[in-house]
C-alpha cells in the first residue's frame, strides 16, 4: 500500500484546497491528512485563522478524501509522521517549493501546482474590512499602525491626535488626520483609544453612543461605577467595549495561568509583579504631568493582571504607598500595591521614576513560577522546585509584543459580538476601582527621595 501525506491549516476549505487532496489521492492508494493545531499556526505566524480546529478537522473529513486525519503540533513533526506511518511520498503545493527538499532523505517529495485565484486570506478579507480609528499620542499609535497590517478584516482609516510629526510620514496614506475626535467617530466602525485615562470615560461614552466599538488602553476608566456604567451602554447597544493589555493576548503568559490553574506549583500563596520604565527627574520637569501618564496609569493595569487571573478579585484588603513627583497633580513616580487575600498575597510595584527587576514571580506550596524581566512581553517562563532536577522550562513566540493578537481578537469580537474573555470585565472593574482608591487620595505618601 503506497501512502501519501499532505499538511495544511484548511481555514475555510476552499476548491484550493480540495484539488490539493484530490491530486494528492491519487498519488498513492492511502492519504494522511496533518491539520495544523491552532498553537503551531499562532506560533508559525498564520495569527488571522478565523477556524479552530475542530471545525478545520471537520472540514477536511467531510470531504471523504483522507482516509486518516492528524493533527500537527510542531515544526519538525512531518518527519516523525513520515517514519511512524511509513510514509511513501510527501505532497504540498506549489508555493511551498523547495521548502521540504530535507524530506527526500526519508521519502518522495512532490510539489504540485496551487490553484490561483482562491486563497484562505482573500476569504478571510472578502468581509468588509473594519474601518479602525487610532485616537491618542502620536508615537505609541505608529506601533500599533504597523502592528494593524498583519490583521485580517481591518483597515486604519483615520488617526486622532493632539501632535502629528509633519517629518514622519508612517501615516501618509491614512485618510483621516485630525485632532477632532467627533470627526473621526463619523468616520470609523471601531476606535483604538490610548489618551488619558483621565479622558477615557467621555471619549468612551461618545464612541458606545454613536455604535463605535471601542478598544482601548487600560485603565478603562478611573472609577469603577463608570466603567460598570459603559460595559453596560456596551452591551446596550451591541458594541465592543474591550480593555487593552497586550500582555493578556500572549501565548506564554496564557500557557502560565493555565499551568497555575492546574496546580504545578501547589496552591498558590504569593504573587509578585514588578513593572519599571525608569525615566529620570528631569524628564518630568519639561513634561505636562497633567497629560503624560504617571506610573499606576501606565503599569498598574499590566502589574496587576496576575494579581486577579491567579488570586481572583476577592480580597480583604488593599493598601497603595506611593513615591509622588507632584502630589496635587497625582503624578506617582513609584507606586506598591498590596492586595490581602483569604489564603494568599499579592504584590505589585510598578514606577516610571525608580528602576526595579520587571519580573513575575509566583509562589506555591510546592514550588514556584518565575517570568524573567520584562515579564509583560515574554515568550519564557520557568517552573522551579527545591529539588532543581525538576525545574521546567517553557518557551512560546511571541510576534509584535502581544499587540496583533489583541487586534485579531478585537476584530472577532467586533464581527462576531463575542463576549471578551482575556480580561475579564471583573478583571476590568477591578483595575478600575484601584485606579479609584489611589485617585480619592486612600494612598500612603512615601517621602520624596527627589528632594536631596
Ligand atoms: N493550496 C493550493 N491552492 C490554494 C491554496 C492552498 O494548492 N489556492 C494548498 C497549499 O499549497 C497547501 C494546502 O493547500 O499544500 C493547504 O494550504 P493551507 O491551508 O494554506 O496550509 P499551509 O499554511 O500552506 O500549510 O505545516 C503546514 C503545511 O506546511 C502547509
Amino acid at each position: 500500500m503506497k501512502k501519501v501525506i499532505t499538511y495544511g491549516t484548511f481555514d475555510l476549505l476552499h476548491y484550493g484546497h480540495l484539488r490539493l487532496l484530490e491530486r494528492a489521492k491519487e498519488l498513492g492508494d492511502y492519504l494522511i491528512v496533518g491539520v495544523t493545531s491552532d498553537d503551531f499556526d499562532k506560533q508559525r505566524g498564520k495569527i488571522n485563522v478565523k477556524q479552530p480546529l475542530m471545525e478545520r478537522l471537520q472540514n477536511v473529513k467531510e470531504t471523504g478524501l483522507a482516509d486518516e486525519i492528524i493533527i500537527e503540533e510542531y515544526e519538525g513533526q512531518k518527519i516523525d509522521d513520515i517514519i511512524k506511518y511509513g510514509v511513501d511520498v510527501f505532497v504540498l503545493g506549489s508555493d511551498w517549493v523547495g521548502k521540504f527538499d530535507y524530506l527526500k532523505e526519508y521519502c518522495e517529495v512532490i510539489y504540485l501546482p496551487r490553484t490561483e485565484g482562491v486563497s484562505s486570506t482573500e476569504l478571510r478579507n472578502n468581509d468588509r474590512k473594519l474601518k479602525l480609528g487610532l485616537v491618542g499620542e502620536d508615537i505609541y499609535l505608529k506601533k500599533i499602525y504597523n502592528e494593524s497590517f498583519y490583521v485580517n478584516g481591518i483597515k486604519v482609516t483615520a488617526i486622532c491626535s493632539n501632535e502629528f510629526d509633519e517629518s514622519d510620514d508612517t501615516f501618509k496614506d491614512i485618510e483621516i488626520k485630525t485632532n477632532d475626535f467627533d470627526k473621526l467617530l463619523d468616520n470609523v466602525d471601531a476606535l483604538y483609544l490610548i489618551s488619558n485615562p483621565k479622558n477615557h470615560y467621555d471619549q468612551i461614552k461618545k464612541a458606545l453612543l454613536k455604535h463605535k466599538s471601542v478598544l482601548c488602553e487600560s485603565p478603562i476608566t478611573l472609577d469603577e461605577k463608570e466603567c460598570k456604567e459603559l460595559f453596560l451602554l456596551a452591551n446596550k447597544n451591541k458594541c465592543v467595549l474591550m480593555e487593552s493589555i497586550k500582555t493578556a493576548y500572549s501565548t506564554a503568559y496564557l500557557r502560565l495561568l493555565l499551568l497555575l490553574k492546574s496546580g504545578v506549583i501547589g496552591n498558590i500563596v504569593s504573587v509578585e509583579s514588578t513593572c519599571t520604565s525608569l525615566k529620570d527627574y528631569m524628564y518630568f520637569q519639561k513634561k505636562d504631568l497633567n497629560v503624560e501618564f504617571n506610573s499606576i496609569c501606565a503599569w498598574g493595569p499590566t502589574a496587576m493582571l496576575p494579581i486577579f487571573q491567579i488570586l481572583g478579585t476577592n480580597y480583604k484588603s488593599l493598601s497603595i504607598k506611593s513615591l509622588f513627583i507632584d502630589k496635587e497633580k497625582k503624578f506617582d513616580a513609584f507606586s506598591k500595591i498590596d492586595f490581602l487575600f483569604d489564603n494568599a498575597v499579592g504584590s505589585v510595584k510598578v514606577a516610571k521614576g525608580i528602576k526595579s527587576e520587571g519580573e513575575l514571580i509566583v509562589s506555591g506550596t510546592k514550588g514556584y513560577l518565575i517570568v524573567p524581566s520584562p515579564w509583560w512581553i515574554t515568550d519564557y517562563f520557568e517552573v522551579r522546585y527545591e529539588n532543581q532536577n525538576n525545574n521546567k522550562r517553557y518557551f512560546y513566540q511571541l510576534e509584535g509584543e502581544g499587540f496583533r493578537h489583541e487586534l485579531v481578537e478585537f476584530v472577532k469580537r467586533v464581527k462576531q459580538q463575542y463576549k471578551n474573555t482575556n480580561i475579564s470585565e471583573e478583571v476590568s472593574l477591578n483595575i478600575a476601582k484601584v485606579m479609584h482608591e489611589f485617585y480619592s487620595d486612600n494612598v500612603s505618601e512615601i517621602q520624596n527621595s527627589y528632594k536631596n
